[in-house]
């Protein structure tokens, strides 16, 4: 199906080839600001990036290619990287789970809401027992808003994540070791250059269409090694298969030389992770009992992550 050629020397190909996301130089500058705002004394920033890539089969895009991936752990995570005084960056598929707002999914936010109807003094109360529920979001939903911790920008296509990518990563790389990359979005391995898409809908009176995908480049090999040597970055691998995870994790960090691996089974993601280090392999997981506590597992990934993180900063004598 793919063409077969090395993937890590086409990523300056890529950017010459594509162009920018229309709201490209906007998001830009907010991440200037950002970095800028948060590059002082102690303060770490991550970036996040969550939920899934999509690869278009035309250019007015009526049907795309995607990857699963609601954006749970990405959004989840972030919650818990705030908690731990974290700047966040969090670069996340429009439309995909956003910290806070995720605890409201569907109907359940309008059911906490009581509508008292008297003509032009109408109010709209909260149910008195959905107060202890919607509290504790909103404090730190305002606490994160009113202090400016963090910032939200999207992507939808993986042509739009490459370009957001490599500016967040012009933007932290001053930050050094105080910056943490934690790359949980799905990004799609393939993708169908621009230059082959058709640029109307694809008719089906012409037949059935040839489509072929391209092995997407590897961003996190220029990422490594160019865009951002000095921080501390965080891949996650996902499979279906639990006789390669382990392999593939290890493969990874020993072709970008990054730091830390965390991988996941599709399956099984919600309650158990391995973290995957050169030397080490190590497990994440909830018990049944602390999944009917509520407790998710994000909470155990990030209060994880944070420790390397500060392992990491101690080794680079900053
Ligand atoms: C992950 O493995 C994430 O943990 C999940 C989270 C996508 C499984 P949800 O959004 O799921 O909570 O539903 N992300 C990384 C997937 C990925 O594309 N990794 C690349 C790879 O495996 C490397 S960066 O090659």
């Amino acid at each position: 199906m793919a063409t077969m050629r090395s993937t890590t020397e086409h990523w300056e190909e890529f950017y010459a080839t594509h162009l920018p996301p229309s709201d490209f130089e906007d998001n830009r500058t907010l991440l200037k600001e950002f970095c800028k705002r948060h590059n002082k004394g102690n303060t770490r920033i991550v970036l996040i990036t969550s939920g899934g890539t999509t690869v278009p089969l035309e250019h007015n895009t009526v049907r795309f290619v995607d990857n699963f991936s609601g954006g749970t752990r990405g959004a989840a995570s972030a919650e818990y990287f705030l908690e731990h005084n974290y700047a966040v960056i969090y670069m996340h598929r429009l439309k995909s789970m956003e910290p806070f707002t995720r605890h409201f999914s569907g109907q359940t936010f309008l059911d906490m809401l009581e509508l008292n109807e008297r003509g032009p003094n109408t109010t709209i109360t909260v149910k008195p027992d959905s107060v202890d529920v919607l509290a504790p979001v909103l404090a730190s939903y305002k606490s994160a808003h009113d202090s400016g911790s963090i910032l939200y920008v999207n992507f939808t296509t993986v042509s739009d994540y490459f370009w957001l990518l490599r500016a967040a990563c012009e933007c932290l790389t001053d930050c050094g070791p105080r910056a943490l990359l934690y790359l949980a979005a799905a990004v799609s391995d393939f993708y169908i250059p621009s230059s082959q898409i058709p640029i109307h809908k694809i008719q089906s009176h012409t037949g059935v269409p040839n489509i072929q995908l391209q092995l997407a480049p590897k961003m996190l090999a220029p990422l490594v090694s160019l865009w951002i040597p000095h921080a501390f970055v965080v891949s996650f691998k996902l499979e279906t298969d639990e006789n390669i995870l382990i392999s593939k994790a290890r493969a990874a960090l020993s072709k970008y030389k990054h730091t830390l691996v965390i991988g996941n089974l599709l399956q099984t993601r919600r309650t158990r992770v391995v973290f995957v280090t050169p030397t080490s392999s190590s497990e994440v997981t909830l018990t049944r009992e602390q999944i009917l506590n509520g407790m998710e597992i994000e909470d155990n990934i990030v209060s994880n992550v944070v420790s390397h993180h500060t392992d990491f900063i101690k080794s680079q004598h900053y």
